[in-house]
């Protein structure tokens, strides 16, 4: 397989970087977002210098989508690391009414000093980061479901964004930050591929979805048993011509339709037919 070095983040992220870590300089806690199918891929390589020393919790979304041995397996690698985690699916918002309760117990120190200063109790404010397609507007969108109202504007920050109020003593910024996933591993930008974090073309197709079918035979041999009949044993092409007799994915004269294949291959991939599936492992920690 060739691994073409690629861009497939945009330079308008790098660019508005400077920004963020303006904006994040105002927040409370920073509410990082990750995709649980990709805890190391969909990671910032850059965050610490991002966020700094900003307390901040770190959100798997997608849990329901993820396989949830390896979930747990990186929300330990992660909290071992000091950092605060909780998997959540923002779509459905399994898990969202978990996520104030423990900014207030991250903050607790931090409001009980600025207290004992004297200082009024004051909202906390708070700020959504993840790379795209993570679901940050989808979590914006439920968490402020049961937002009251809308607050005005805060200094510093420009008039187009706004505080979503939650409850009496939270506000989130209403837009996030969009990060850059890691990128320096090729292995990474098929795993963001897979996935759709980043778009389809970008990387052959073909290439995505072998390299799907490899690794399903590897880390999830009984799922393609179960959903196409494939064998441990089989090489690429026989799992290509299997899936293909089985969807009536031939081309006049009998050949395979791989155009077709790749579109089975990838849907199902991401409709959660083969089952909750996570696409980096722990051998990929390197931190
Ligand atoms: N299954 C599932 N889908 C989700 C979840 N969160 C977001 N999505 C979907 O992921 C896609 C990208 O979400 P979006 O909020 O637009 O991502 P953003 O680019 O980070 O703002 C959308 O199709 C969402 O419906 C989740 O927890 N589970
Ligand atoms: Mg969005």
């Amino acid at each position: 397989m060739t691994h073409k070095q690629i861009q497939w983040f945009p330079g308008h992220m790098f660019k508005s970087l400077r920004e963020i870590k303006e904006r994040v300089k105002l927040m409370d806690l920073v509410f990082v977002l990750l995709d649980a199918r990709l805890p190391f891929s969909s990671m910032n390589p850059e965050l610490y210098k991002i966020i700094s020393h900003k307390p901040m919790m770190l959100l798997f979304n997608k849990m329901d989508l993820a396989d949830d041995n390896i979930t747990h397996y990186y929300m330990k690698y992660y909290q071992e690391q000091g950092y605060h985690t909780l998997k959540i699916d923002a779509a459905s918002g399994k898990n969202v009414h978990k996520i104030r309760p423990l900014a207030e117990e991250i903050l607790k120190e931090k409001l009980a000093r600025e207290k004992a200063k004297g200082l009024k109790t004051r909202a906390l404010r708070c700020m959504i980061l993840g790379i795209p397609n993570v679901g940050k507007s989808t979590l914006i969108n439920q968490l402020s479901k049961s937002a009251a109202t809308r607050v005005a504007n805060t200094p510093g920050v420009t008039k187009s964004q706004q505080w979503i109020k939650l409850g009496d003593d939270f506000e989130l910024l209403d837009t996030p930050g969009v990060l850059w996933p890691k990128f320096d591993d090729p292995k990474v930008g098929y795993h963001l591929a897979i996935t759709g974090a980043i778009k389809d073309k970008i990387l052959p197709e073909d290439d995505v979805v072998f390299y799907a079918l490899e690794y399903l035979q590897r880390f999830y041999p009984d799922r393609l048993k179960k959903r196409y009949g494939i064998e441990a044993t089989m090489s690429l092409e026989e799992m290509l011509e299997t899936i293909g007799k089985q969807r009536g994915c031939l081309l006049k004269g009998g050949e395979l339709d791989l155009a077709r294949i790749n579109q089975i291959v990838l849907t199902d991939l991401r409709n959660k037919q083969l089952g909750g599936l996570s696409f980096d492992r722990p051998h990929d920690v390197s931190v």
